[in-house]
């Protein structure tokens, strides 16, 4: 269940971190669609918990499998559905089979008004009772395989996915969102699983819906959230081959390597070569909702020249699924998303550019980034060639006679013919400006018999990157 079924050429999902469903259904007709984005991560569907301040997380505390969210009810979810695949742009939401929610005082009532008694472990809108879940037990040692698997992250009720009950009712919510028409999963906490356990339920999933488009016999894609550095008992390797993993080295070493503690020559051999999963079973990512809140190596929207940077690298680079994050400004780890006086998410609002204003990043409205959405479709199914590094920061590679990128995370210029593999002719950089009617807002370059052009990056430029691809010729 590897297969995320793109549309045509489409290769990159976006992470609509906490974005409503309508507002994703315009997205997809207004932007998505039209800039050849492939498919959407959407927040968890299901009714969860209400905490004091809405803090995104409050989200990951499920109270029963009613599809009513701060995100929409059923009816606008299936909407979205809807038009998001007529204009060939799937949809992935993130679930939660680990867990319940955590302790909560009295009774607590969920998004969709149902109630529960977590600390009784009392589910009636399910119904999960105290037999479903497993003992309550601390995680307190991250490397017992035991613990991590059977006891309580962060404190949320642990289902026993072993048992059929538990098995029969993940299973009905999943097909329930298939028969909705969504693509697949990002399957949350899958590390916290046994992966016998998913397996069951992954290969009892119905096909994907024919009505929706899917061809017949079609797999729900999968991706499951295991975070593993290297060194963890509980490794990657137990989840590969159900679905594809989310590659936390990826974002970690491209954050180490942007920020300038690793030299971007060593990029060479990105992919497999750094340890990373084989490239169809790795979901990659800059940053996600959780590492981008977390100080560290790990870049993010407050640091937009590099994270430029490293997003074009991450979507020119062939090797893996490729999701980019698009966040809302955070202060510190429990900033709710953008919210009026009486709690709801409000929608974005975009300027003339079409960035977001009110709250809202949408770094995949940023020209730097979406353009290289286009790029990596334009240079799909094409190897990387004529790799050039001037044994420091500064680097360029082409795809096939597709495309071609420069980097320049040096603190001074990069000025010099370069092969850019491209046949001959004059090509709009689509980092500093767009092809419009023809003409180019940013800079071109001029491409000579022998693929060469003049490239020029300076230290002070507004961005420290250069893209060509065939798609952008004047
Ligand atoms: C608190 C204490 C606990 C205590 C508990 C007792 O911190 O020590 O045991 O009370 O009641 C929120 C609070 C957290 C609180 C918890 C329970 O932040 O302080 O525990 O609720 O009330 C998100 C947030 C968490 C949030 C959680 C549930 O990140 O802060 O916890 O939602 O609302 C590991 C895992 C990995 C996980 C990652 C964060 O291997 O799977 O930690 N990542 C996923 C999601 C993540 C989500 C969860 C898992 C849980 O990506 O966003 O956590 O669904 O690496």
């Amino acid at each position: 269940q590897h297969n995320p079924h793109w549309w045509g050429n489409r290769n990159t999902i976006v992470h609509l971190f906490e974005w409503k469903w309508s507002d994703i259904a315009q997205e997809c007709e207004s932007f998505l669609g039209p800039r050849g984005f492939a498919g959407v991560q959407v927040s968890p569907v299901n009714e969860n918990i209400i905490a004091a301040g809405r803090p995104w997380w409050e989200r990951y505390q499920p109270i029963s499998y009613k599809l009513t969210t701060r995100s929409g009810n059923e009816e606008e979810f299936g909407d979205m559905v809807r038009r998001c695949n007529d204009v060939g742009v799937r949809i992935y939401v993130d679930v939660l089979l680990n867990h319940m929610s955590g302790d909560f005082d009295g009774v607590a009532v969920g998004t969709a008004g149902t109630e529960a008694e977590p600390r009784k472990k009392s589910f009636p809108g399910v119904p999960y009772t105290a037999q479903d879940f497993h003992p309550t037990c601390e995680i307190t040692d991250w490397n017992d395989h035991f613990q991590v698997q059977q006891c309580e992250l962060v404190g949320l009720k642990d289902l026993d996915q072993s048992s059929d009950w538990v098995r029969s009712k993940l299973i009905e919510f999943l097909d329930h969102l298939i028969e909705l028409g969504v693509a697949g999963f990002r399957v949350d906490a899958a590390k916290h699983m046994a992966s016998e356990d998913l397996e069951y339920i992954y290969s009892s999933l119905s096909n994907l819906n024919i009505d929706h488009g899917f061809p017949h016999n079609s797999r729900p894609f999968i991706f499951q959230e295991v975070i593993d550095h290297g060194h963890e008992t509980v490794s990657r390797d137990e989840y590969k081959d159900l679905g594809a993993v989310t590659e936390f080295r990826f974002s970690e070493e491209i954050g180490n390597a942007f920020r300038g503690n690793n030299a971007l020559k060593w990029l060479q051999s990105w992919g497999t070569g750094w340890g990373f999963l084989p490239s169809g079973q790795a979901l990659t990512f800059v940053d996600n909702h959780d590492n981008q809140r977390d100080a560290g190596a790990v870049l993010n929207y407050k640091s937009p020249r590099q994270y430029k940077m490293a997003t074009a690298f991450h979507l020119a680079y062939p090797y893996g699924i490729s999701r980019v994050m698009s966040s809302f400004a955070f202060d510190d780890h429990d900033t709710p998303p953008p919210q009026d006086a009486q709690e709801r998410i409000i929608s974005p609002e975009f300027d003339e550019d079409g960035a977001c204003v009110n709250g809202w990043i949408c770094e995949h409205r940023w020209r730097q980034i979406y353009a290289m959405v286009g790029f990596k479709n334009a240079v799909r199914d094409t190897e990387i060639t004529g790799w050039w590094d001037n044994g420091d920061n500064q680097i360029s590679f082409c795809r096939g006679n597709k495309g071609f990128l420069a980097i320049n995370n040096n603190l001074y210029d990069l000025s010099q013919d370069l092969n850019t593999c491209l046949p001959a002719g004059t090509y709009c950089d689509v980092i500093s400006g767009s092809l419009i009617d023809g003409s180019c807002t940013g800079k071109s370059v001029t491409v000579n018999e022998n693929g060469y052009g003049y490239i020029h990056i300076g230290s002070d430029d507004f961005d420290g990157v250069l893209a060509l691809h065939v798609d952008a010729k004047v």
